[in-house]
């Protein structure tokens, strides 16, 4: 008897999985970053987004590669050592109806390209920022970057002296509305967290803790799977529902933060923690303080602000993206730049 393939399960955009996938990844086996990449087809593929509309926007480094693993079908600029940021800027001032998914190392943000990540958390650009976070530059073969831990060891021998930078904490203090901090290994929480990231509008800082196994999984490192599996500490468990799926109320009020994102969909923070409240700016980045005091790594939705206006709002722009208008518009006729001129005499 001949047996039929069922047909693939599609998406509310009629779309199978498959089309959300991208090209064969090159990056090391067990990489964290490949992880990364496969959770991001999973949200894109729920989410049912447009891939079209999707701009995915990287620097260099074994992270800024990743763009290429998945979503075949968007667009990708993969520019130069830590300028990814105002690269997106520009491109998302030319067409504020992209969906910017920029991807990042922990080298490309926190090292060569800090400046320009620290102007980007000021804008409020709607964006979604991923770093990758080895503690290392992977790509040129393991140097520590600026997010090392005190006292994380190369596999050389060689001890780190120098304090982290805390790209979530600065994040929160610069003006990022929504930020938060996950684990390539933890499927759950980073699925969820970036669902919520697509249905948010306004900067999103996710920092994803991903083990380079080539360079930075031993003993002494303090981003290795095992240091995550035994410090890795949830504020909260994140629950995302779309708003095109089914609402199922089961939780205890008084031990939910629920907060209702752009799109209408519904970002349901657990608390862990006793007292923690995501729109507390000021107590979120005590917390990260007080955590990397301790040695542990925070994880969960640290804080979220729904009511900023983004940089777009701000502008004041027209509707029409300003690179979709005609040179009739964009272009001052030669009798306007005679009266400019006329004036400047
Ligand atoms: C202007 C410039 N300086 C230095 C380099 C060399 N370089 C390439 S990738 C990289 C670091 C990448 O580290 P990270 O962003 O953490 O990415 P990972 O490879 O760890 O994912 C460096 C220093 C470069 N390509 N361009
Ligand atoms: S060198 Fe490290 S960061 Fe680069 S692909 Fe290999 S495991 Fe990943
Ligand atoms: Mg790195």
């Amino acid at each position: 008897m001949a047996t039929t393939t069922p047909a693939p399960r599609v998406n509310r955009i009629g779309l199978p999985v498959l089309e959300y996938r991208g090209g064969k990844s090159t990056l090391c086996a067990g990489c964290g970053h490949n992880a990364i990449s496969e959770r991001i087809v999973d949200a894109m593929f729920d989410m049912g987004v447009e891939q079209e509309r999707v701009i995915k926007m990287s620097g260099i480094g074994c992270s800024s590669k990743s763009p290429a693993y998945f979503m075949n079908r968007s667009h990708a600029f993969n520019s130069i050592h830590g300028r990814m940021p105002s690269v997106t800027t520009g491109a998302l001032l030319a067409n504020h109806n992209l969906q910017a998914l920029g991807v990042s190392g922990d080298g490309d943000t926190a090292s060569i390209g800090v400046g320009q990540f620290v102007h980007t958390m000021r804008r409020n650009l709607n964006m979604i920022y991923l770093v990758e976070n080895n503690g290392v530059y992977g790509l040129t073969k393991g140097q520590f970057s600026a997010t090392a831990d005190i006292g994380s060891k190369l596999k050389s021998g060689v001890v780190n002296q120098l304090p982290p930078i805390d790209i979530c904490a600065m994040a929160i203090q610069l003006g990022a509305t929504f930020v938060g901090r996950s684990f390539s290994g933890d499927k759950k929480q980073l699925l969820s967290m970036l669902k919520a990231a697509i249905a948010h509008k306004g900067m999103v800082l996710i920092d994803i803790i991903s083990p380079c196994v080539t360079f930075n999984d031993h003993e002494g490192s303090t981003k290795s799977y095992k240091f995550l599996q035994k410090y890795n500490d949830p504020i909260n468990e994140v629950d995302f529902t779309a708003n095109f799926d089914d609402i199922e109320v089961d939780y205890d009020a008084g031990q939910v933060f629920d907060v209702k994102l752009h799109d209408g969909s519904s970002l349901r923070l657990r608390k862990l923690l006793e007292n923690y409240d995501p729109a507390d700016k000021a107590n979120a980045v005590r917390s990260l303080m007080e955590a990397q005091e301790k040695d542990e790594v925070l994880t969960g939705v640290f804080y979220i602000n729904t009511q900023k206006a983004t940089l777009i709002d701000q502008l004041n722009l027209v509707d029409e993206p300003l690179a979709t208008l005609p040179e009739s518009i964009t272009r001052p006729p030669k009798s306007a730049l005679d009266s400019l001129m006329e004036n400047l005499r």
